[in-house]
């Protein structure tokens, strides 16, 4: 009989939100709990596209937006064949960032539209769970400074944060917004709950395909 397949788990949320921690410390609870699961995270700056992606962000090169926004999503789709097999071999995948930041950050930008950043991430592997860090700008400040990146600016995460809003507005797609400004511990209980949940319904459905 074929295995049950693995539940791929997206977190998203502003800068500053705990996103890598809390995907790390899922992975392992999943693992202590006996769910193999495995962690990836977007943009994966170790292939081609990743480190055109990785110059640009660091301000070593210049791209159009209309460029970086789809070498962000070609860097997706360059992954989807390990995670449909990943999936189908039963390992759960925990992802820091997917196209919902990709199309709120390029949207954020004067000229795009959410619908025209949609495009190029139609069709990828569905999420069976996205779990949004919700963390006001204000707090956000409160954990410190922003990097040198790119984006790392507070009036560029405050449109980032309202594009997220729009994103969640489609009920296609299984959003869950977790309270950020709690302590990591209670943030990884909710979260480690959602996902478990997910894991269970995840294994007698099909992967879906996003936004179609
Ligand atoms: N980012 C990330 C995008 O602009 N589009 C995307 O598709 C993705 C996945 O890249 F500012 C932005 C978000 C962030 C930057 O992300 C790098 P990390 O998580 O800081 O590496």
């Amino acid at each position: 009989m074929a295995c049950k397949r693995g539940a791929l788990i997206v977190l998203e949320g502003v800068d500053k939100a705990g996103k890598t921690t809390q995907c790390q410390k899922l992975v392992q609870a999943l693992r202590r709990k006996g769910h193999p699961a495995e962690m990836m995270r977007f943009p994966d700056r170790t292939t081609t596209i990743g480190k055109m992606i990785s110059a640009y962000l660091e301000n070593q090169s210049e791209l159009s937006g209309q460029t970086v926004h789809l070498l962000f999503s070609a860097n997706r789709w360059e992954l989807v064949p390990l995670i449909k097999k990943k999936l189908e071999q039963g390992t759960t995948l925990v992802v820091d960032r997917y196209a919902f930041s990709g199309v709120a950050f390029t949207s954020a930008k004067p000229g795009f539209s959410l619908h025209w950043c949609k495009q190029p991430d139609v069709g990828l592997p569905k999420p069976d769970l996205v779990l949004f860090l919700q963390l006001s700008p204000a707090e956000a400040a409160l954990r410190g400074h922003f990097g040198m990146e790119r984006y790392e600016k507070s009036s560029f995460q405050c449109a980032v944060q309202q594009q997220f809003k729009h994103l969640m507005e489609d009920e296609t797609v299984n959003w869950k917004v977790i309270d950020a400004s709690m302590n990591v511990e209670d943030v990884h209980k909710d979260i480690t709950e959602h996902s478990l949940n997910a894991i269970n319904i995840a294994q007698n459905l099909p992967l879906g395909e996003l936004w179609q």
